[in-house]
């Protein structure tokens, strides 16, 4: 009994090992720019990633300047991309958080800003 529930896991080990040899879901780069600067309120938000994603387990939520929720429906994925419709939320800084699931089944998360302003 013991036995077997070891091998059990020994090939779940693996893959968390190879998994680690490869590079997860991180983010590669967004529209608006991290950290960057843009003159009005952006319709969408765009984040790209270093490896395709699970469009069912991936996810990401937007807050405007007055912490309210800017995002407006459900993210798209397709492929390495994953984007956002937004509402108008005025100018000041925005928040990003994003959730994905990367297809060699590693989950990652993070989060950025960028600001909306002349
Ligand atoms: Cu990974």
């Amino acid at each position: 009994m013991r036995r077997s529930s070891l091998i059990g896991i020994a090939p779940l080990l693996l893959v968390f090992a190879t998994g680690y040899a490869q590079a997860h879901a991180f983010l590669d780069h967004a529209e608006p720019r991290v950290g960057n600067k843009v003159g009005s309120p952006p319709r969408e938000v765009t984040l790209t990633f270093t490896q395709k994603l699970e469009a069912a387990f991936s996810s990401v939520t937007v807050t405007g300047p007055n912490g309210q929720r800017v995002d407006a429906g459900k993210a798209r994925v397709s492929g390495n991309q994953m984007s956002v419709p937004l509402k108008g939320g005025g100018t000041g800084t925005y928040h990003v958080n994003w959730r994905v699931l990367s297809v060699d089944t590693h989950t990652t998360d993070g989060s950025f800003s960028f600001e909306v302003g002349p």
